[in-house]
């Protein structure tokens, strides 16, 4: 089965070689450090897409569920929600940060500490509505890590 996955991707891409595809890139990938109780983190990043794309969707080794998710402020209370695709402009660096959008890593198959690697696969749709996969790795920073620029 997965072989003939791969065979399939052979075909794909030779066909596909003459379009040019939307170039993604991620930097500055981070994901906030846990304590042993904690099941959940967010990871941040920078994302940046040569043409109109959307980010739908994220997985990881590190937790059962990847969500997309959005911050906002309700009421003065701070509430997170999942969202089903994070537009990236293209030209635009789109920023996952504390308090905004994020990666939400929930169930965390053990906690993270500062130095680890985690790899985050993101699920991108170009305006062709072609999608792609792109592997980054978020370092793990220390959870009281102030905010940088
Ligand atoms: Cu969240």
């Amino acid at each position: 089965m997965k072989r003939h996955l791969k065979v399939l991707c052979i075909a794909g891409c030779a066909l596909f070689a003459t379009q040019a595809l939307a170039k993604v890139t991620v930097t500055e990938a981070w994901v906030r450090g846990t304590v042993a109780t904690q099941k959940a983190t967010g990871a941040f990043m920078k994302i940046r897409s040569t043409e109109d794309a959307k980010l739908v969707g994220a997985a990881s080794p590190s937790a059962s569920i990847v969500e997309v998710h959005e911050m906002t402020m309700k009421d003065n209370v701070m509430m997170m929600r999942a969202v089903d695709e994070l537009p990236l402009p293209a030209g635009k660096t789109v920023e996952l940060k504390p308090g905004g959008y994020h990666v939400m890593l929930i169930d965390l198959a053990k906690p993270l500490a500062a130095g680890d690697k985690v790899p985050v696969m993101l699920t991108i749709v170009g305006k062709d509505g072609k999608k792609s996969t792109l592997e980054v790795k978020a370092e793990v920073r220390a959870m009281g890590a102030p905010m940088k620029k």
